[in-house]
């Protein structure tokens, strides 16, 4: 035993030291159930039917002397701390080797009874522990953010890649030798914060850069453009989106008829609805979006030269959706999914990357493009204005604690630094009202900059004051400006010091509620992006569609819905119709748009953007992806042990799953651990299946239902699917194969379907699971056709 050391910061050495944790932690649980047995006994409370024996504060719960040796080995649960990120560890709490106290700093003897008279009550107001502590829990919460309530955060760090002083002259894109440390939230937008992450959706992406000039937050989406232009409709937007505010029905959900009510009157939401329709809004993991500013800002470089300017993430790890049926089997069988993938794979190391792209376009080319540049409902095509990738974005540590960090964390589009402003962009321009307000609710006061995830690396001094929970003790007499009795202090900040500037922007004109021309054309790009998708991609959004407004009672709005998407493509709308119980489009489609326009002739513009496809970005990247290994007794040991070994090379989990967790015989009469027993997993969870050979367990796995039903589901989600020796005897054995011509043998049959792999007894085990990577590299096989007949 040793006394707790009394150092208020922990020792970080020693709390990092995680050696022999494991063997440590199972001495501190032993010692924690003995110590919880003896509680009643050492407090010698008399049985309540004996008399009533006040306990003697003497003799209450006996004190746990902190085993300094034991606790000091239990890791920091979000990990340590990188160089770049040492701007929190003052405000880090570790209670390592302390004793418990309450929040005056009273040593606490006992905080599991109450203070009562006798052992079995009345309890006594006098009790300030047990007041304080229920106190502070019935306080715990905080609003809920009303949208993006459901997220998951990250720490990480941003380098640029060369100078970008030709641009802007923010100081954390100069110089590539530079790490600023960033925290990311990503979210849903519409769901509750206990709400399913696979809901389709846009999802948030929001990243504060905490640089040496004060901090940048760029707050964005994974999809590039927004469903309204001007900020005054949010409201009306947020709520036909939300659960209908009668029955407080459906939760995170777009597919009922307050949501398509509204788009169907208001087309400039029916670009943003054609990606929301797309698989860009079920995305396989946080990692694998896009992100994208949407709005319109300036950079201005140092000779106050301003341009246009969009921002991009660009994910390192490929940009990769689920399907549809996954997507709500996910939302029962993993609600957590996203979440749980953003940790896991940083626990791991395999640290989710971005490369941030931004498009320019000079002041003078403002209107030289079909599009305004302005209207946060278009995209810049990339193939017109290309990405040019500056810098790049690793997110490298799990926060320690969700609530301080990434329920805490406070965006806002106005926080910039000097070489970022703003356009006129009037979503932006909303925006930029919207946020700090919406912080003074959540924090009931605005004093949330002083939070620890929230506070700038860079100093802050000014004379704003007071409110609730400063944190701040201001000194002197001087709280403004201008002032000589503290000579001046804080001083001003010419542009030369680093002082903000805005950008002399020249502004004229009348004051009118209402827009020009070029904020009218509402389906030239709905129009573009339907034609840039492959064929899967399309056929996904028809069935979006036909989900969405299925669920939709009004026949009104779903005729309406088909007469917007007319707008869009005629065939498009016809074949939405067909799946909704509508004729066609009407005869007067132009009455859901009456005051659209084309696009301005002779402007800049494409009728494609290959860029918007999925199809057409990179592939290839395995690491962190999952891979679910089917067995039972009578595996063929040596084909797990070799395949789970390569894949594991690359950076894939592999979970061997069986019937029952704990442990399963090889051929060779081995132990074969279990990680996952069949009924806490499926194959949603996974993004490829391998079944090993070995007669005993394919015997046993075919007289599994869920062992089927694991391989037909898998298979009709277009996943990666591999199998040796009697394992493709269970494949062929499944549904995979229905509807294929009879008669031919099922091996060749299944070696003809797109993403399987299959190999006899003998195959040499490393080069098939190459060829398994390769398959999950791809991640999807869309073109297999037998999908729709499996019935999984
Ligand atoms: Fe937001 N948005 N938003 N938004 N938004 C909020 O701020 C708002 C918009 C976005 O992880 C709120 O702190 C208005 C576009 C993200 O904490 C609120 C308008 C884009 C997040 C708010 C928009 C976004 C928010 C709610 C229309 C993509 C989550 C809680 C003018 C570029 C940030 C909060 C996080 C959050 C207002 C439109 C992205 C109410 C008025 C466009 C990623 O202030």
């Amino acid at each position: 035993m040793q006394t707790p050391h009394d150092d208020t910061e922990p020792n970080v050495e020693r709390t990092r030291d995680t050696r022999s944790w494991l063997a440590l932690r199972r001495d501190v649980l032993k010692g924690a159930a003995a110590f919880a047995s003896g509680t009643v006994a050492a407090i010698g409370l008399p049985h309540p039917a004996a008399a009533a024996q006040p306990p003697s504060r003497d003799a209450a719960e006996p004190v746990m002397q902190p085993e300094a040796e034991v606790l000091a080995a239990q890791p920091a649960a979000g990990g340590s701390a990188t160089d770049e990120d040492k701007q929190l560890d003052p405000y880090r709490e570790n209670p390592t080797g302390q004793y418990l106290t309450t929040n005056q700093g009273l040593r606490v003897s006992n905080t599991n009874d109450s203070l009562k008279v006798g052992g079995r009550g009345p309890t006594l107001l006098e009790d300030f522990h047990f007041r304080e502590k229920i106190t502070q829990f019935d306080h715990e919460r905080i609003p809920e953010r009303v949208v993006h309530a459901r997220g998951a955060g990250a720490h990480g760090v941003f380098q640029v890649y060369e100078s970008q002083a030709p641009f802007t002259r923010a100081g954390f894109l100069q110089d590539p030798s530079v790490k600023t440390p960033v925290f990311v939230r990503f979210s849903t937008v519409n769901g509750f914060r206990g709400s399913a992450d696979t809901a389709r959706d846009a999802r948030g992406f929001a990243t504060k850069f905490y640089t040496q000039e004060g901090v940048f937050d760029l707050v964005g989406n994974n999809i590039p453009v927004f469903f309204i232009q001007d900020a005054i409709k949010f409201p009306d937007l947020v709520h036909s989106f939300k659960p209908e505010p009668d029955r407080e029905i459906p939760q995170a959900s777009t597919a009922h008829d307050t949501f398509w009510d509204f788009a169907s009157l208001l087309p400039e939401s029916t670009h943003m609805n054609m990606w929301v329709l797309s698989d860009r809004a079920i995305p396989r993991s946080f990692r694998m979006m896009e992100g994208f500013g949407v709005n319109t800002f300036r950079f201005v470089n140092e000779q106050g030269t301003a341009r246009f300017v969009k921002f991009h993430w660009k994910p390192l790890f490929g940009l990769h959706s689920l399907v549809w049926d996954e997507a709500q089997k996910l939302a029962g069988k993993d609600p957590d999914w996203l979440r749980r993938d953003l940790w896991d794979a940083i626990a791991q190391g395999t640290f989710p990357e971005w490369e941030l792209g931004v498009q320019l376009i000079d002041q003078q080319d403002e209107l030289a493009f079909a599009f305004d540049v302005l209207d946060a409902t278009k995209i810049w095509p990339e193939e017109l204005v290309p990405v040019r990738r500056i810098g790049k974005l690793t997110l490298n540590r799990n926060p320690d604690n969700f609530f301080a960090e990434t329920e805490q964390v406070a965006f806002h589009p106005g926080h910039v630094v000097p070489g970022i402003d703003f356009s006129d962009d009037p979503l932006l321009q909303g925006r930029l009202f919207s946020y700090f307000d919406t912080q003074i609710n959540r924090f009931n006061g605005v004093n949330f900059a002083e939070v620890p995830i929230n506070r700038p690396l860079a100093p802050v001094h000014n004379n704003q004051q007071d409110g609730y929970m400063r944190q701040k003790i201001h000194q002197g007499r001087v709280n403004y400006f201008p002032n000589s009795l503290a000579a001046g202090c804080p001083v001003l900040a010419p542009q030369a010091a680093g002082g903000y500037v805005s950008f002399p922007e020249t502004v004229q004109g009348q004051k009118v509620r209402g827009r020009t021309d070029s904020f009218r054309d509402y389906f030239s790009q709905a129009t573009l992006f339907w034609n840039s998708l492959s064929d899967p991609e399309r056929q996904h959004l028809v069935d979006a569609a036909h989900f969405e407004l299925g669920k939709v009672e009004s026949k009104d709005v779903r005729q309406r819905m088909v007469d917007m998407f007319d707008h869009v493509d005629h065939s498009f709308a016809q074949q939405v119709a067909q799946g909704i119980g509508i004729a066609g489009p009407s005869s007067d489609v132009q009455a859901v748009a009456q005051d659209a326009v084309s696009p301005p002739g002779g402007r800049r513009s494409v009728d494609r953007s290959p860029a918007v496809s999925m199809e057409n970005t990179p592939k290839g990247a395995v690491a962190g992806r999952r891979v679910a290994i089917l067995a039972a007794d009578g595996v063929d040991g040596g084909q797990v042990q070799g395949v789970k070994a390569v894949l594991n090379g690359a950076g894939v989990q592999v979970d061997v799953i069986a019937k029952f967790l704990g442990t399963i015989k090889g051929t060779g009469g081995e132990d074969i651990p279990v990680d996952r027993s069949v009924m806490t997993t499926a194959s949603v969870m996974y993004d490829a299946v391998f079944v090993p050979g070995g007669k005993g367990s394919v015997d046993a796995l075919k007289a599994q239902g869920n062992a089927l039903h694991f391989i037909n589901e898998a298979f009709t989600h277009y996943k990666p699917m591999a199998a040796l020796a009697e394992g493709v005897d269970l494949l062929a054995g499944s549904d995979i194969l229905r509807g294929a011509a009879a008669g031919s043998n099922p091996t060749s049959q299944l070696k003809a379907v797109p993403g399987i792999i299959t190999g006899q007894a003998g195959t040499d085990v490393p080069a098939f699971s190459q060829q398994l990577i390769d398959a999950i590299g791809q991640h999807r096989f869309w073109t297999r056709k037998q999908s729709e007949q499996v019935p999984a």
